[in-house]
């Protein structure tokens, strides 16, 4: 029997694109006047978009319309007359959202495909995976406009790069270029404009073809067990490498190449 290839494109929100190719989901934010930022609205149609995925994906890809822009910042007009209280709202608005893209129990690449400036740049870090194209500009540019990275960049950019890089690109807030991006390890590489989202969509075809569940486990063990002392985090793994056992695609992955198969995964 020949596998259907599920293909289509939602359009029931203002600002995503949503595309489905087999169990690869491409969301695309697309605000074109304002180079992709993001406001209130857009914030929500991705946390609706995250909890609308079909069932069937395997792997989610978050990249920007257009050539210019990943997205350059939450959107500054929205925030320039913010009190105390609603900054507040607006940046766990931000951060829970962003929060939700880490802990989605697969994997999501961000395909930086220009500007990811300020809460661009820090959705792309709650990603689990960033590329990018070789015209893409990072930066926390914050402090120049009176506020600090809020959207949880502090936080992450430290893990990611390391203290003292996060402390000079926070405290300078200076865009750096792709090659630089992937120097610091911002980035895991760097392509054409052009080859970009085939590569995304490669990568993410790369992680399909393995067991979901075990690739799920995997997501979970390395986030949780980062912060948590090491035999507390050797104990997590052996919990998580235990329950592989209770899976279908433990016994049919051994089995197929015990066989000298190819095992197709149903994630059960
Ligand atoms: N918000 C709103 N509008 C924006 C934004 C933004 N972040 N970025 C660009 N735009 C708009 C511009 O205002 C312009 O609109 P218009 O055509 O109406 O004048 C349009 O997009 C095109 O921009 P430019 O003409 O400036 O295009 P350039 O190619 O000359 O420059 C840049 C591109 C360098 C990206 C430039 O637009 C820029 O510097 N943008 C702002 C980048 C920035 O500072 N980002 C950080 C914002 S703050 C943030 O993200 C905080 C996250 C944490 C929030 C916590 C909440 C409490």
């Amino acid at each position: 029997m020949q596998t259907q290839i599920i293909q289509y494109r939602i359009t029931m929100y203002d600002f995503l694109k949503i595309e489905q190719n087999g169990a690869v989901t491409t969301l695309t934010i697309s605000a074109p006047k304002s180079l992709n930022a993001l406001n209130s609205t857009i914030l929500g149609e991705i946390n609706t978009a995250l909890d609308n995925l079909n069932p069937s994906t395997r792997v989610l890809i978050i990249t920007g319309d257009g050539e210019k822009s990943f997205v350059a910042g939450a959107d500054i007009s929205e925030m320039a007359n913010l009190q105390e209280n609603e900054g507040f709202a607006f940046g766990k608005r931000g951060a829970d959202v962003f929060r939700k893209i880490e802990t989605l129990n697969i994997p999501v690449i961000a395909a930086v495909n220009g500007f990811a400036l300020g809460g661009g740049c820090e959705l792309a870090m709650s990603c689990d995976i960033r590329i990018c194209s070789s015209n893409a500009r990072f930066g926390q540019p914050e402090v120049g406009l009176g506020i600090i990275p809020g959207f949880s960049g502090t936080y992450r950019l430290a893990k990611l790069v390391g203290m003292g890089i996060a402390k000079q690109l926070i405290f300078t807030g200076k865009p750096i270029k792709a090659d630089e991006a992937l120097r610091i390890g911002l980035v895991n590489a760097v392509y054409e404009p052009a080859d970009l989202m085939p590569a995304a969509m490669q990568l993410a075809e790369s992680i399909c073809n393995n067991a979901p569940l075990a690739v799920a486990y995997a997501k979970k063990c390395i986030n949780e067990e980062y912060d948590l002392p090491a035999d507390e985090a050797i104990a997590f793994e052996s919990r998580y490498f235990g329950k592989c056992f209770a899976t279908e695609d433990q016994k049919n992955g051994m089995k197929a190449f015990l066989n000298k198969d190819k095992c197709t995964f149903q994630g059960k």
